[in-house]
């Protein structure tokens, strides 16, 4: 049996108990690792003042976790600098909060060098390798300098921006011609892939077949979009359960004649959530007869609180929901509720379930699974309504969504009002629209599909002889 190799910035090893919620890559890989034996290879999550330059390695079942610490300079550089200071912002079209630091990418490429040093030990020649998301772009070029000539696949969880706005990214030229390593590129969306056909087209002269590029040194890769999908029997059944957690009775028990708005996302700028807020505060001004009729729940867990613009993003929050709940409560109702807790996902199924309307309004996403989470987990006979931002990659597929811009909170107030006042028979048809959407195209296709395409691929036969 083929060895599946995946590698990720964090692994996420299964909890022993068995309690505590899987990560979103991890549930979108168990079926995979079924089907394969597995490696899993990535940072711990630790940092250490001395890193071990060879994985930790832990078992479990088929699968093997690698494990490498970081030191406190590679953590800072790689991971909080330009991952997360100047690759994301980028990519979410942010350009006036990317910060870029010769530092830091010199920081990103040796931890990449230092990960392909250790990973290239372990692989073995029918291995499928497969790299994830934005922090190990150069992993591919790093392997194939060791010799490593596996197919190599890469899934890009976030958007790739229009050739434009890549391009004011120092490094971006090397980062298109390390991308062009990959035998197999996935992306969420079409818009996505032509953006990055595109950009390495311009920036690397590769020429074009259709999704297929060749580089000069002869290497093809192909660049497709895979829509990420979600485990939708599963949360079906998680949301269908009764609740059993305090705050979902609490949430249900406050919720006596009025209608709940729920919104669920890491706070992030990306998401958009204090301009959500802010829309929904232009709903209760144009709709005052809603007034203590309506809660938003918002749960926004905090993350990546080592970098200074989610550190402003809070602060900036905090004052638009105190704004907002001083100027408009009443006593006995409070308009926001806001919770910083994440919360496992039993909980966040029963409390879509109890929504009337699942606001998903991000600035920028690559897919966004919450929007095909609040579908899942609705009730079939009387489904609540999803606001969608037309700049979440979901929006390609859930068509049947009330679709917004994000930058007007006067056509999300609306939305909002449509959605609140939506009849039953529009709400069930909508909603089945979009349950097919999501059933046709969940995690388990998401997942085959990749690796069937990267495994029948023979891009790399041409290249691979001549070595
Ligand atoms: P994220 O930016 O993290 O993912 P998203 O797709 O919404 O965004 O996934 C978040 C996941 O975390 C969901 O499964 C959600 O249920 C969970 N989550 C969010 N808030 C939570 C809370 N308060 N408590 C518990 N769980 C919570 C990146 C990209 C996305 C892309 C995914 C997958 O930014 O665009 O959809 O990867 O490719």
């Amino acid at each position: 049996m083929p060895r599946l190799v995946v590698v990720s910035n964090r692994v996420a090893i299964p909890d022993p108990t068995g309690k505590g919620s899987a990560g979103g890559l991890a549930v979108a890989l168990k079926e995979a690792f079924q089907a394969y034996q597995g490696l899993w290879f990535g940072w711990s999550g630790r940092v250490s003042s001395h890193p071990s330059p060879e994985p930790k390695m832990v078992d479990k079942g088929n699968v093997h976790y690698a494990l490498m610490d970081l030191a406190p300079i590679d953590r800072q550089e790689y991971y909080n600098g330009f991952a997360n200071r100047a690759l994301w912002p980028n990519m979410h079209y942010r350009l006036g909060l990317s910060e870029f630091s010769r530092a830091d990418y010199a920081g990103y490429l040796r931890v990449n060098r230092s990960f392909a040093n250790a990973l290239g030990q372990m692989i073995r020649p029918d291995d499928l390798i497969w790299v994830h998301d934005y922090h190990l772009i150069p992993l591919a070029a790093e392997l194939r300098a060791l010799g490593v000539t596996n197919r190599i696949g890469y899934f890009h969880h976030i958007p790739w921006p229009a050739p434009e706005v890549f391009g004011t990214l120092p490094g971006s030229r090397e980062l298109l011609r390390a991308i062009a390593d990959y035998d197999l590129v996935g992306v969420q969306t079409d818009l996505d892939a032509d953006n990055l056909r595109r950009a390495i087209v311009q920036e690397v002269g590769a020429t074009q077949q259709g999704v297929e590029l060749t580089t000069a040194n002869g290497h093809q890769t192909r660049v497709k979009g895979f829509p990420i999908g979600i485990d939708v029997k599963g949360f079906q059944q998680l949301a269908r359960r009764p609740p059993t957690h305090r705050i979902v009775k609490q949430t249900l028990a406050s919720l006596v004649s009025r209608n709940l708005i729920i919104g669920v996302d890491r706070l992030d700028y990306s998401k958009g959530i204090p301009e959500r807020m802010e829309a929904f505060e232009r709903f209760l001004v144009a709709n005052p007869d809603q007034r203590g009729h309506v809660t938003f729940l918002q749960i926004a867990p905090t993350s990546r609180s080592e970098v200074p613009e989610y550190v402003s993003l809070s602060r900036a929050t905090s004052e638009t929901l105190g704004r907002i709940n001083g100027s408009l409560g009443e006593p006995g109702w409070v308009p926001i509720h806001y919770v910083t807790t994440a919360y496992p996902r039993s909980v966040l199924a029963n409390l879509y379930r109890i929504a009337r309307v699942g606001l998903v309004t991000p600035m920028r996403d690559g897919m966004n699974l919450v929007a095909k989470e609040y579908v899942a987990a609705q009730d079939p006979e009387d489904p609540g309504v999803l606001v969608l931002s037309k700049f979440a990659g979901a929006a390609q597929q859930l068509t049947d969504a009330l679709i917004v811009n994000p930058n007007d909170k006067f056509e999300v107030a609306e939305a909002i009002r449509d959605a609140i006042h939506m009849d039953r028979d529009e709400r069930k048809e909508r909603w089945r629209r979009m349950m097919k959407a999501i059933q046709d195209y969940d995690v388990s296709w998401w997942a085959a599909s990749f690796l069937k395409d990267l495994s029948d691929y023979r891009g790399m036969s041409k290249v691979r002889s001549r070595i």
